[in-house]
């Protein structure tokens, strides 16, 4: 969230650093803004909502330097507007912010006493007079900000341009990501390497912590007791090319559609088909050892954890907790010795989970992380990384990362179950023969496309639309309920379908659409009982399940959608993909921003 980026170079700077927002604005989108020196004085551009704003400011109001700063914006304190916008400036000094300054109120009294003028209502414009008071003190831009940054309480990355040092940035980075980029004679600034990929692949990644002083020639990084530090320059495999939408209206249904490739990409990396073994990276430490899981993550992620409980438990008998990471660090969680934490997160960056991350760390246990960044900062914390991928995921309500979680997932569980004597090698074979039928059973679900979307019109009117699910594809209702929400607006709720008759059947009339996912297998004729006892009220109902469950319990339905037959164990993986298109169609029936939904944004870098 809030994508940042700065460049001390050799040419005309805005245009450089628009294209970087473009690679960013996956991370907000609520405002954009720029700051150059131009003429000796600092310059700002910025216009409220999408990027395509800023754009056309600037060729009204074009702006001249070399060296800037630009933002996308995800507020957080204070509206979406262009006075809010970042770059937020003084005379001498403007910076752009990821993250949120928790102290900000009582430093903004302590300015305000002082007589400094605020020009908007966000956290981030403390930092700004801070600095600026200082330099205009007399301090030099690198004591100003070395004075400043204990001052700061929460999460930061900043880049910070001075009017009187025309060819320098400094960047400073505290809970959210900030990358160093070395390119030929120019050196940058940006929260992640994609933000820099068509300026440079050679990347420092900043430690917590960790300020640096941009110039042309290169960078000097501090610590946070201000010692010299050198961080080493990797290789970043990330292209410049911008990611496009191929054939498809939207990247979301693009990346619906990748979901067979991608996943047999992962399961490719976590299977050895020829022996039919999992084969996953192994751990400095003895997984045989790993007495209980803790699963910790948030949104969609947290659903695949929660798929990833029942694996656990079935195939490993170890048991599993899953907590959603805002939740996890205050509430006192007991780690025993023998805990094995796996965070889940698609950016590798989600402020809540790093969170998470850091306070089991503190309690002694092993980590693994489950991300689809593998240069994320949970990547590079983890003791174990578990990559999925899925290639960059451009839609902001997640799908195919989904999915290779989940491919993951159950090879690491059954990597798990080995490891614990719980697998032999027959159970083992079977098992990963089902888990390679996943991306053919994928590419068979997304078959069905046409028929979700003739019948999306059916959902579409709804106000409130209900999703059931029993064992680990009660996970996929809550998951269905969470996509129709963030990208159609419709309110919708998941509940295991047993749960039904102590409260939620009070919600069922006529106009209130149910959708059932029951695929055949162990817990079909329960889920069937639970549909008939809403269908018994009046309720609507459209069922999700194979030809036979279909064939079973599809009468009196108002619609249902055929999904091929599979074992339970991709169950989870190959129903993603009708509750994920049913979504998008109401969505688009709708005609909502599919791609970048209202007050959304993905990579949720603030807590
Ligand atoms: N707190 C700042 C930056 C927001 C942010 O980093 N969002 O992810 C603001 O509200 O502008």
């Amino acid at each position: 969230m809030c994508g940042i980026i700065g460049i001390v170079g050799k040419d005309g700077v805005a245009e450089r650093l628009v294209e970087g927002l473009r690679r960013l604005e996956y991370r907000g989108y609520d405002s954009a803004g720029v700051a150059a020196i131009h003429d000796g004085a600092i310059e700002r551009r910025r216009a409220e909502g999408k990027l395509a704003n800023l754009v056309k400011e600037l060729e009204s109001n074009p702006l001249p330097g070399t060296t800037g700063i630009a933002h996308t914006r995800w507020a957080t304190h204070g509206a979406p507007t262009t006075s809010n916008a970042h770059p937020h400036a003084t005379k001498e000094v403007a910076l752009v912010h990821n993250g949120i300054i928790e102290n900000f109120k009582a430093l903004r009294e302590e300015l305000t006493a002082r007589g400094r003028v605020f020009a908007s209502e966000t956290d981030t414009e403390v930092v700004a007079h801070l600095v600026s008071e200082l330099v205009e003190q007399g301090a030099s831009p690198r004591d100003a900000v070395a004075q400043v940054l204990p001052r700061l309480h929460g999460a930061f990355a900043l880049a910070i341009l001075f009017r009187g040092s025309p060819d320098m940035l400094i960047g400073a980075r505290l809970g959210s990501p900030l990358v160093v980029g070395y390119g030929d004679g120019e050196t940058y600034l940006g929260s992640d390497a994609l933000a820099l990929a068509p300026l440079t692949q050679r990347i420092a990644y900043l430690e917590e912590g960790d300020w640096v002083v941009i110039t042309k020639d290169g960078a000097e990084i501090f610590d946070k007791d201000n010692a010299p530090v050198e961080r080493p320059i990797t290789i970043s495999g990330v292209t410049g090319e911008l990611i496009s939408k191929g054939n498809h209206r939207h990247y979301m249904l693009k990346e619906i559609y990748e979901q067979p490739v991608v996943v047999a990409q992962t399961l490719r990396s976590y299977l050895r088909r020829m022996e039919d073994q999992v084969s996953l990276p192994v751990p400095d430490f003895d997984l045989g050892t790993i007495r209980r899981v803790t699963i910790v993550a948030c949104g969609t992620s947290y659903y695949a954890g929660m798929v990833a409980k029942y694996w656990f438990e079935q195939l490993a008998r170890v048991p599993a907790d899953v907590d959603v990471a805002s939740e996890f660090r205050y509430r006192a969680p007991v780690m025993e010795d023998g805990g094995l934490m796996i965070v889940i997160s698609q950016s590798g960056e989600t402020a809540d989970t790093l969170a998470a991350l850091r306070h089991a760390r503190s309690e002694g246990q092993k980590i693994a992380a489950v991300v689809n960044v593998p240069t994320s900062t949970m990547a590079r914390e983890a003791d174990l990384l578990l990559p999925t991928h899925a290639g960059p995921e451009i839609g902001v309500a997640s799908t195919k990362a989904f999915t290779c979680q989940l491919a993951v997932l159950a090879a690491f569980a059954a990597n798990l179950a080995r490891a614990k004597g719980r697998l032999d090698a027959k159970a083992e074979k079977e098992l990963v023969r089902h888990l390679a039928e996943a991306p053919a059973a994928l590419n068979a679900a997304l078959a069905y496309d046409e028929s979700i979307e003739a019948m999306a019109h059916l959902i579409a009117v709804a106000r409130d639309v209900l999703y059931l699910g029993r064992g680990p594809d009660y996970p996929l209702a809550l998951e269905g309920a969470l996509k129709l929400k963030e990208i159609s607006y419709i309110h919708a709720e998941g509940y295991a379908a047993g749960e039904m008759k102590h409260g939620p059947i009070a919600l069922i009339d006529d106009k209130v659409p149910v959708i059932v996912l029951a695929p055949s297998g162990p817990l079909f004729e329960k889920t069937v009982s639970n549909m008939q006892e809403v269908q018994a009220r009046g309720g609507k109902v459209v069922l999700i399940s194979d030809y036979d469950g279909v064939q079973a319990a599809g009468e009196g339905c108002i619609a249902t959608i055929t999904m091929p037959k599979v074992h339970p164990l991709i169950a989870p993986m190959v129903y993603a993909v009708p509750v994920q298109l049913l979504a998008y169609h109401v969505a688009v029936a709708k005609g909502t921003d599919v791609d970048q939904p209202r007050n959304l944004a993905k990579s949720v870098t603030v807590e």
